[in-house]
């Protein structure tokens, strides 16, 4: 996986009822979990995101469906498909991400270590490169 992203496996209590997975903030995803969002209904050839986070550090679960996250750095950059629900992106500082693919029925929840501000947000590729060839420069 490149800089400051991982897979994270939950635990998955399945049976002949279905499934269950729990997730626990600080436990199973590194920060407390202070905000949970998901994004649905997502007409197909869109694709979404085109910005990096300065500290905001999320976790992206695909409950239902399939997407591909591209995650890049100004040196890597890769495309992971998620599809399992018991599986979570992590994604950590300065990390650009574009959610595309996404299928009619896919639920994408993102759990996030802050509250919400604009403030955090890097949209402009050229202020992202900047910034991000600064904060991972050895
Ligand atoms: C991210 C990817 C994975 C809020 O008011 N509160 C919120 O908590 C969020 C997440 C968004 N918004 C507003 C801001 C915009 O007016 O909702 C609107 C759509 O947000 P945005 O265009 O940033 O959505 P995406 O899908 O491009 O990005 C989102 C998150 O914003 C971002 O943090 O990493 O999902």
């Amino acid at each position: 996986m490149i800089t400051n992203t991982k897979m994270i496996s939950f635990q998955d209590h399945s049976g002949k009822l279905g499934h269950l997975v729990a997730i626990e903030g600080n436990r199973d995803v590194p920060f407390e979990i202070k905000r949970v969002y998901y994004i649905t209904g997502v007409p197909e050839h869109v694709t979404r995101g085109f910005h990096s986070h300065r500290k905001l550090e999320q976790v992206l679960l695909c409950l239902n469906g399939e997407v591909k996250i591209r995650v890049k750095t100004p040196r890597e950059e890769e495309t992971v498909v998620l599809n399992d629900p018991s599986k979570g992106l992590f994604i950590g500082h300065m990390v650009w991400r574009e959610m595309f693919d996404f299928t009619p029925s896919t639920v994408l929840m993102v759990l996030a270590s802050e509250y919400y501000t604009k403030y955090d947000y890097i949209r402009d590729y050229g202020q992202y490169s900047a910034e991000a060839n600064n904060f991972f420069k050895e």
